[in-house]
């Protein structure tokens, strides 16, 4: 294992006052979970309102599955992704959340996402054209969310004249873009008359693509797609087993909308990351690409593949749990509570921040170090220790769609390319809402020649 230590967050050690902590904030929310969140199960201050940070495995346990009622998703959640993706399954609470998970359920079973798998590996060799067309150098971040907005448009709105795949793109980004700035001024519980600029541009933006989104859903209704079912064609027969109940068009639409939302930027940043972690420490990526060409054998990853490559996946684990995408979490407490033996008052703010709670040295053994060994048994792991996709019954539908996409797209483009650190170009990993690399992910890249196979 290598002994030096792949970039991270500079977290900060004195306590921050609260103008100290909207200046970082504005800067890079992450910085504002304390260095010694790596140290301890709990931390408590104040900041505005009553806040609690969890690191602690039981007490996340408790927040997340056992006393779950207690701790819906935060206001400031809602706030910011209510006018993107409504009120769908992604923000919804109570009977409303729960009809919907039990309608959208089936749609991500195992045999529904194995299904999916041709069009990530069709998403992987278009990555590697793009990739070999690069001169020397490039920003794999960039390539990586553009793989993985063709995946999350190809399985929900694709195959429709009607859908234009640029413009949603451009629109997401722009709100996700305008919403990030605003979003730190909420998670302090900054009172609601302070101006959040960029609430009020959007909203055109979004009205046109919701109303593209439509005409598409009504449109596949009138004409169900022929080839394998998507995530629409899934969702348009879906429903709630208990109640019957099926979406409507607008309830569809907010949905689709959610899965691109959560599901693409999230699943770049584990594969722009994960191909960061295997230029910094070659012997880890010579390992992957090792597996990936046994087993390959020059063709591109499937979906069937995917178990028979247990090492690539111990990659994407790890580096899950270096640069957690979702690299903190927020609920509201409903009422009173007791974490770590701590009150928790009916109001305060509870942070579950993923990154500190993985790199926590209570819990990790060299934390900040990158060792895929550490997944090579899961059961080692504690499960409340290792929460990149939560847990509880508001875990990550996507979880399995994303690992699977993650282990498609990773070992086809490592048997064909090496990819090496540059000079002075390591990435900033910063938390904009997601735990991105500032700048992009820049590496060199060279194609893996047919001689170099063999040999
Ligand atoms: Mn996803 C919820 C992380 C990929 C759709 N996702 C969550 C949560 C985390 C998360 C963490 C729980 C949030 C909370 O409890 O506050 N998601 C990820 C990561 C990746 C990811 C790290 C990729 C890597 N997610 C995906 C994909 C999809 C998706 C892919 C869809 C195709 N996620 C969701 C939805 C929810 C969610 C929908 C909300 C589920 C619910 O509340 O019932």
């Amino acid at each position: 294992m290598k002994t030096d230590l792949p970039v991270r967050v500079p977290l900060h050690k004195p306590p921050l006052g609260i103008l100290e902590s909207v200046r970082t904030g504005r800067r890079n929310v992450l910085e504002l979970i304390p260095d010694i969140a790596t140290q301890v199960p709990i931390l408590s201050g104040r900041t505005v309102k009553r806040w609690h940070m969890v690191m602690d495995p039981g007490a996340l346990k408790r927040i997340l599955k056992d006393n779950v009622d207690n701790y819906p998703k935060s206001v400031v959640t809602k706030l910011m992704l209510n006018p993107a993706i409504g009120d769908s399954l992604f923000i919804a609470e109570g009977a409303h959340w729960r009809w919907q998970r039990r309608a959208a359920a089936p749609v991500f079973s195992h045999r529904n996402v194995t299904a999916l798998g041709a069009v990530m590996s069709a998403a992987a060799d278009r990555a590697t054209d793009r990739i070999a067309a690069l001169p020397e150098q490039g920003d794999l971040y960039q390539e990586m969310v553009t793989a993985t907005f063709e995946v999350i448009s190809d399985v929900t709105f694709s195959g429709s004249k009607t859908f234009d795949r640029d413009a949603t793109h451009k629109a997401i980004e722009t709100y996700m873009a305008g919403v990030a700035k605003v979003s730190f001024l909420d998670i302090i519980g900054a009172p609601p008359w302070i101006p959040r600029p960029g609430r009020m541009f959007t909203r055109n933006v979004m009205g046109r693509m919701k109303a593209m989104a439509d005409q598409t859903i009504d449109a596949r209704r009138a004409a169900p797609k022929k080839d394998a079912p998507d995530l629409l064609d899934l969702l348009l027969t879906g429903e709630d087993p208990e109640t019957k109940r099926q979406m409507t068009t607008e309830e569809l639409r907010d949905n689709l909308l959610a899965f691109i939302v959560a599901g693409h930027e999230t699943t770049a940043l584990a594969l722009a990351w994960a191909l960061y972690l295997c230029a910094f420490d070659p012997a880890v990526q010579d390992k992957v690409r090792v597996e990936a060409e046994t087993l390959l054998q020059g063709r591109t990853t499937t979906a069937a593949d995917v178990p028979n490559l247990p090492y690539t996946r111990q990659v994407i684990d790890e580096t899950l749990r270096l640069y957690p995408p979702a690299a903190f979490l927020s609920r509201t407490a409903l009422g009173p509570d007791e974490l770590c033996g701590r009150e928790v008052r009916k109001g305060d703010t509870v942070i579950l921040p993923i990154y500190a709670l993985h790199r926590n040295a209570l819990l990790w053994d060299n934390p900040d170090a990158f060792d895929p060994d550490r997944f090579a048994d899961p059961k080692a792991i504690d499960r409340y220790a290792n929460l990149p996709f939560g847990d509880g019954p508001r875990i990550c539908i996507g979880a399995s769609f994303a690992v699977q996409e993650s282990v498609i797209i990773l070992a086809t483009l490592l048997s064909r390319f090496r990819f090496s650190l540059i000079d002075g170009r390591a990435p900033k990993p910063v938390m904009i809402l997601t735990l991105r690399p500032e700048g992009g992910v820049w590496l060199k890249v060279e194609p893996i020649g047919k001689q170099a196979l063999a040999a």
